[in-house]
């Protein structure tokens, strides 16, 4: 497609001078830009598509330069990039060195938070607002929320304050009545019942007539409001009952989010309210690429595909994949199994206990700390509740882990996936911090698997022979063994250290998860270079069976430890802690992240960044050794 707009500079006054026609054609021109790259580089395809008209109209209205615009999760966010100077640099979207996959104020000017995680937008505009207010500037804000990310609490916490101080911001409600799958839950219902009694309000019906259609208008009455010209300004200012006007807000919608002029009237209509108001705007995910229209969800967050036929890569299994398997057996054999997902069932692979066990699964939106607390609840009634969460995004339960379930030493099990790097959506969501966070929560076991098998045991034990808190971390992606037949013997080995290779006694190298195979590498590269060690690994990392793994050890002092996630606070810190407990006299060195801010990439140069490869590993053992 040639394009007339795209690549020129575009600014708020471009904009605000497009005629109806031209702003179709930038849509055009947006779809097309975001559907060639993302079918490229993989990214976040159906959120972005539904939203390119409301990007437009919003960009008609506010001025991109002055005014400042935060995006909930921030994965909508492409058509904003690329009308806000980014669109030379657009194909690079979450490749090395390129445009990262979300909002970065490292980024753009124009960019006014960083995000990645959901349901913070309406709290970190009103920051934005409040700060503006204190140092009396004049500028709008707005944040653009999706109905998913209202599910997540923090958004009701921001309400609650915003609907209470007044603060002059706008939030934009993109509901599309999709979350990553069909969101679910009360609210969900709620906005259902909101569009269908409601109906669009669209500028192509005249204040008359709508207001002859409700019927209760007096004809003085109807002459007094037909003084006011602008019909949306009218609607505004009409008090409509809805869940937002009662907590404080001005409700106004819903508004077809794929028509321009509405969009535009709605947004200007907005601007005049001196109080918080939320426009409520309809769109459709996916909108104007058939299979992303028909299987949104698929298309959520998709890799690179083939834009003409809709045809992703075929996945070659995974530990999500492996983790969703066992969790159907184990709970065939179990009635007492719950699974609990917090928005992601497709991503943890949990729609396959769903579809087995329906009255054993429990979505409970992106609700973090409520599927955690939930789950407490669960334990102490005498189920066991297995919490299949993103390492990244359980970090907001840090509390209700420690509080609602480690303090009573309930046996929840949390099933942590995309521990350790994630790749392309970069340091947001990076499962990094996991070991450090579990190693200061008392009463949690911890498991770091290596491979598929190791995981199905990891979880069996978990489930079979734990009574408390148990969390396995697994990273997203394929498992670089899979080893044939029986990874133990019995279920009990799962928690012991093992060696993995044994050439000698000039270091020793304890790697846990996937990050084995790195050690693996290191170890050989060392043996060619004439420098034998051990290298041992070890899948329960809390408590860390340390009297075994110095046994192990033998007779060497120079003893090193690997993993994927940060060294503050994580596996090598404890372990060399627990050693010298042990009787250990000397150090561990440990390898690992020094500092979490890793932006996009794939996950093997992220480790390689990291000096976490095996190259980088066999180099620094040799330089130490001074061989
Ligand atoms: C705390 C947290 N949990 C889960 C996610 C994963 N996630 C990203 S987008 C999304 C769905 C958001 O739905 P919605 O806000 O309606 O936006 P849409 O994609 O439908 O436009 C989820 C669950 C996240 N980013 N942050």
């Amino acid at each position: 497609m040639e394009y007339k707009f795209l690549g020129k500079e575009i600014t708020f006054e471009t904009l605000q001078a497009m005629s109806s026609e031209d702003r179709v054609q930038l849509c055009a021109e947006l779809r097309d830009k975001i559907l060639n790259t993302v079918s490229h580089n993989g990214g976040h395809l159906a959120s972005n598509l539904g939203a390119v008209e409301l990007t437009v109209a919003l960009l008609s209205v506010f001025d991109y330069k002055t005014d400042k615009i935060v995006f909930d999760v921030g994965h909508q966010s492409y058509s904003y990039k690329l009308l806000t100077g980014r669109f030379d640099r657009f194909n690079t979207l979450r490749q090395r060195d390129g445009i990262s996959g979300f909002p970065r104020i490292s980024e753009s000017p124009y960019d006014a938070f960083d995000t990645g995680h959901s349901s913070t937008s309406i709290s970190a505009a009103m920051g934005i607002a409040r700060a503006r207010d204190l140092e009396g500037k004049k500028n709008e804000v707005v944040a653009i929320i999706g109905d998913g990310a209202l599910t997540g609490g923090l958004a009701y916490e921001a309400i609650n304050d915003l609907g209470h101080a007044k603060t002059k911001m706008i939030i934009i409600l993109n509901d599309n009545e999709m979350s990553i799958d069909k969101n679910v839950g009360g609210l969900s219902k709620y906005l259902s019942k909101l569009r269908i009694s409601t109906g669009y309000i669209s500028a192509k019906q005249t204040t008359e007539s709508f207001l002859r259609k409700l019927g209760f208008f007096g004809r003085g009455l109807i002459k007094i409001i037909l003084a006011i010209k602008d019909f949306f300004r009218f609607l505004l200012y009409r008090k409509k009952p809805s869940m937002f006007e009662d907590l404080g807000l001005n409700y106004y919608g819903p508004v077809d989010g794929h028509n321009m002029d509405d969009l535009i009237k709605a947004f200007e209509a907005a601007k005049e309210i001196r109080s918080p108001v939320l426009i409520h705007v309809l769109t459709k995910k996916g909108k104007g690429y058939e299979p992303a229209e028909q299987n949104p969800s698929d298309y959520h967050g998709v890799g690179p595909f083939d834009l003409a036929t809709g045809v992703t890569g075929t996945g070659k299994g995974s530990y999500t994949s492996v983790f969703a398997g066992a969790m159907v057996d184990i709970a065939s054999h179990n009635n007492k199994i719950i699974a609990i997902s917090a928005a992601m069932t497709l991503g943890t692979g949990l729609d396959r206990f769903q579809m087995k066990f329906p009255s054993r699964f429990f979505d409970c939106g992106i609700a973090e700390e409520h599927s955690v607390t939930m789950a407490g609840g669960l334990a102490v009634s005498g189920f066991i509740p297995v919490v299949a969460i993103y390492s990244s995004f359980l970090q907001r339960a840090y509390d209700e882990m420690i509080t609602d379930c480690c303090f009573m030493n309930s046996h929840v099990i949390f099933a942590i996936d995309r521990s350790g790097f994630v790749g392309n959506d970069g340091h947001t969501h990076h499962g990094l911090l996991d070991i450090s966070y579990l190693n200061s929560m008392i009463n949690m076991t911890v498991f770091s698997p290596r491979d598929y098998k190791d995981l199905v045991w990891c979880l069996t034990y978990a489930v079979d022979s734990i009574k408390g808190p148990v969390a396995i971390r697994y990273p997203r992606g394929t498992s670089p063994f899979e080893t044939e037949g029986p990874l133990y013997k019995y279920l009990g080995d799962c928690v012991k250290p093992h060696m993995v290779q044994d050439y000698g006694n000039d270091f020793a190298i304890v790697s846990t998860g996937r990050i084995c195979e790195e050690a693996d590498k290191a170890v050989e590269n060392l043996k060619e270079m004439g420098i034998c060690g051990k290298h041992i690994n070890v899948s329960l990392i809390k408590p860390i069976p340390a009297k075994e793994i110095l046994e192990l050890i033998g007779d060497t002092n120079n003893i090193f430890s690997i993993e994927e996630g940060i060294i503050s606070g994580g596996f090598g810190e404890a372990l060399e802690r627990e050693l010298q407990y042990a009787g250990h006299v000397g150090e561990v060195i440990p390898f690992g992240v020094k500092n979490p801010l890793v932006r996009a990439m794939s996950p093997k140069e992220q480790l390689a960044y990291c000096g976490l490869d095996s190259d980088t590993v066999s180099r620094v053992i040799k330089d130490f050794l001074n061989k």
